[in-house]
């Protein structure tokens, strides 16, 4: 037993949360059962490793960059206010465990087992429980373990950390499985039978904003990419003017405000440096990491497509792997990223100013990865299937519930005071959902959440039985399949 649990824990920490190998292994191994040559699958793991590592240098590089800005305003005003954040997220927990609960969470990695195990049993038997896609985001599954335990005993304080883990299993795992799965059709769509779905902290955002996007189409719908600006404007038609541009004036006015005497005070500046250049750098930095993220993208999704074949034919049939969500930002409309960005900006602002105005006992800060990757990601789906306004309201309001979602569920459950909650879409209204419900059902309350999440699948099937599992099985059978069905409308 010790020496399984041995290999266990060293392929979960060197693989299994490390996405840049898991991915590459899942592609070394798709590629061997298709047969190929065995220089050519090392060839594909390559490719996607590397790809997914250059994908992390950019989001990584954005993170890095930009969060200590936003978090600066905190500490510029003095604020007592929590970041949301998800790595501000799992250090308060770290933090408040000990000192709230009297515990620790030591069984991630057996978790991350149980969960990976039943996800791949769920996928497998597909004909029943109706999901197709496989969790290989370690990274934000610890991350959102860690808060998930929190709000777990929370609702049930006096149970042994065995049971706690049991719970845990079954309703994270179950919420991977589902909401990865909830992003199938539209993420198939975006990227034209890319062959992978999402896996990450808005699965169940983007199946929602999704919808709503669809149903604000109209004839006169244009999408961002159609949108040409006439005479001098027209620089905003290239992505990379437009984003450094737009950059320039949101970094620029929140760096003017934090002031050349904090930032070098801070180690942002070099004493002496010129304030101008520094903030054109600053904002120049975000162009520069979005071209590398997207070229990460372009690096392994053809692999990843490509090889996963050999694995749906062999063991998972019609599965595909969910991916770390800044996938989408290689597909659909490029400055969907930018405008997303900017309106979830300004609706976690508005919401934030709402918090102060009203006196709110817990205040919140914006944190870089939930103000730009779920609203980024949002406004590449919302463009795609309603167009501009789509993508310019929906982000918008995705901000808004962030944070007001987030002060509501972190300041309940007491996160709130050690400085940090996940603040992910999901997390701040799916999840505080659940917890109310477990709060006040008990265990019949983990009932109702699990039937529910599994009843969702299920609906999404009786929707559309005939391309369910078409759409991943076989993409362009599913596009000829949708065309005979909307001549037959017509
Ligand atoms: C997260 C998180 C990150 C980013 C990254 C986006 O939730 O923890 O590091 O989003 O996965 O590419």
């Amino acid at each position: 037993m010790n020496i399984i649990m041995g290999i266990w824990d060293f392929f979960a920490a060197n693989i299994l949360t490390q996405p840049a190998y898991f991915i590459g292994l899942i592609v070394f191994i798709g590629y061997l059962l298709l047969r190929k040559p065995v220089y050519e699958a090392f060839s594909g793991f390559i490719k996607a490793t590397v790809g997914y590592m250059i994908l992390a240098v950019g989001s990584g590089g954005l993170v890095n960059n930009f969060r200590p800005i936003l978090v600066g305003l905190k500490d510029r005003f003095n604020l007592d206010a929590m970041v949301i954040d998800p790595y501000f997220g799992q250090n308060a927990v770290t933090a408040g465990l000990q000192e709230q609960f009297a515990r620790t969470f030591s069984q991630v990695m057996l978790l991350l087992l149980i969960a990976f195990i039943m996800n791949l049993i769920l996928v497998r038997l597909k004909k029943w429980t109706k999901m197709r896609a496989v969790f290989t985001t370690g990274h934000v599954q610890m991350q959102q373990a860690a808060t998930a335990f929190w709000l777990i005993l929370f609702c049930f304080p006096t149970l042994g950390d065995t049971q706690i883990l049991l719970i845990m299993a079954v309703v994270l795992g179950v919420y991977w499985a589902v909401g990865s799965n909830l992003t199938v059709e539209i993420t198939q769509e975006l990227t034209e039978g890319g062959g992978f779905a999402i896996a990450h902290q808005q699965m169940f955002g983007i199946a929602l904003f999704g919808k709503i996007a669809e149903k604000m189409r109209s004839s006169k719908s244009k999408s961002l990419d159609e949108l040409k600006f006439p005479g001098f404007l027209s620089i905003f038609n290239e992505n990379m003017v437009a984003t450094s541009i737009l950059m320039f004036l949101f970094f620029g006015a929140i760096l003017l405000v934090l002031g050349q005497d904090y930032l070098v005070a801070g180690g942002f500046m070099k004493e002496g440096a010129n304030f101008f250049f520094y903030i054109m750098t600053t904002s120049l930095n975000f162009a520069v990491y979005l071209a590398i993220l997207q070229l990460g993208v372009r690096t392994f999704v053809t692999e990843l497509t490509n090889s996963f074949q050999g694995i749906s034919n062999s063991f998972l049939p019609g599965a595909v792997p969910g991916i770390d969500c800044a996938a989408v930002f290689g597909f659909g409309s490029a400055n969907a990223v930018t405008v997303g960005f900017l309106m979830g900006a300004l609706g976690q602002f508005i919401a934030i100013m709402t918090l102060l105005l009203m006196k709110s006992p817990t205040l919140v800060i914006a944190g870089f990865v939930p103000v730009f990757f779920d609203n980024a990601v949002i406004a590449v789906y919302a463009d795609k299937k309603g167009g501009i306004k789509a993508a310019l309201i929906l982000p918008f309001i995705c901000g808004l519930l962030q944070v007001f979602g987030s002060a509501l569920i972190a300041g309940w459950v007491g996160l709130a005071q050690y400085g940090g909650y996940l603040g992910m879409f999901d997390w701040a209204t799916v999840w505080p959902m659940f917890t109310v419900v477990m709060k006040f059902a008990g265990y019949i309350g983990v009932a109702i959440v699990v039937i529910v999440l599994l009843a969702i699948p299920q609906l999404q099937y009786r929707s559309h039985p005939d391309t369910y599992f078409l759409i991943t099985e076989d993409y362009d059978a599913y596009l000829e399949k949708k065309q005979q069905k909307e001549a037959a409308k017509q």
